[in-house]
């Protein structure tokens, strides 16, 4: 049986991997397959808006480098937050350089990210390595790696043997927990699988994102988290409303997927 016919709790329980495990479990308790892109340029506005959608995710995913005045009381503001509305918290960093490189990026500068978020994410263009040089920051904190085999806008180059090569390295590297793109990639090992680009209404933006739903991504292509952001906090939104209206879209198409 297909990882996609299981539960979360069940994946949660099966899981070898601790931070895979406490994801599962978190999606179960608060019955919500749903990240919030967070792309806001404040301090303020961050803490806002996790704070407003934070009863409604599993995950709260972060561009800290756009926040314009960053400093180490934030991450200590969202650890507060992501505490008391039960997520967990991934910056969308999405390293490409050399291992030795990324392990100081990861690990070190202003942002000091291997220290406060759950999960970050890589591009595989430089080879094995990347994952390497991550995984010696992150393992040691039991952080976790999302691959991006897939991305979601309009003519991306992430396809075919590139994408495969993506779920090779993700199978065989204890590290790596999932991947970014639009569907289950494997059955070799759970590997969960999150998609950016989902709207209910939009079909797209004028810089190329595309939208899919959360039954063509959950229900029929099996991927497990989807990510929202301007669905959620655009201009003119309710964003409470609009999270528990993405939260409840996202749990019934795993829902109808368990159902088939
Ligand atoms: P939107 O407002 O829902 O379009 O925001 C999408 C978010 O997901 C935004 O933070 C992007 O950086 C992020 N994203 C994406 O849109 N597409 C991708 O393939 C990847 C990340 Br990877």
């Amino acid at each position: 049986v297909s990882f996609s016919q299981k539960t979360y709790a069940a994946r949660g329980q099966e899981h070898e991997h601790p931070l895979a495990k406490q994801l599962f479990a978190n999606m179960e308790r608060k019955k919500s397959n749903l990240s919030v892109a967070a792309d806001v340029a404040t301090k303020a506005e961050l803490l806002l808006l996790a704070d407003k959608v934070g009863p409604y995710i599993c995950v709260l995913k972060t561009h800290i480098d756009i926040v314009e005045d960053f400093d180490m009381d934030l991450v200590a503001q969202l650890q507060a937050l992501a505490e008391k509305h039960d997520f967990l918290i991934f910056e969308d960093r999405k390293f490409a350089d050399i291992g030795n490189t990324v392990k100081l990026q990861y690990g070190g500068g202003i942002y000091r990210i291997a220290d406060w978020a759950h999960f970050t994410n890589c591009h595989v263009i430089p080879g094995e390595g990347i994952i390497q040089g991550l995984a010696e920051v992150g393992m040691p904190k039991g952080r976790g790696l999302l691959l991006l085999a897939e991305m979601s806008s309009k003519g991306m180059l992430a396809t075919g043997a590139y994408t495969d090569k993506n779920v090779e390295m993700a199978v065989k590297n204890e590290f790596v927990v999932g991947f970014i793109g639009s569907r289950r990639f494997t059955e070799d090992r759970d590997l969960i699988t999150m998609t950016p680009g989902i709207g209910l209404h939009a079909s797209g933006d004028a810089l190329g994102q595309q939208y899919r739903t959360p039954e063509t991504i959950v229900t029929k292509n099996g991927s497990d988290i989807i990510i929202v952001g301007r669905g959620i906090y655009g201009p003119g939104k309710d964003v409470a409303a609009e999270a528990q209206r993405y939260r409840d879209a996202g749990w019934a198409a795993y829902e109808k997927r368990l159902a088939k």
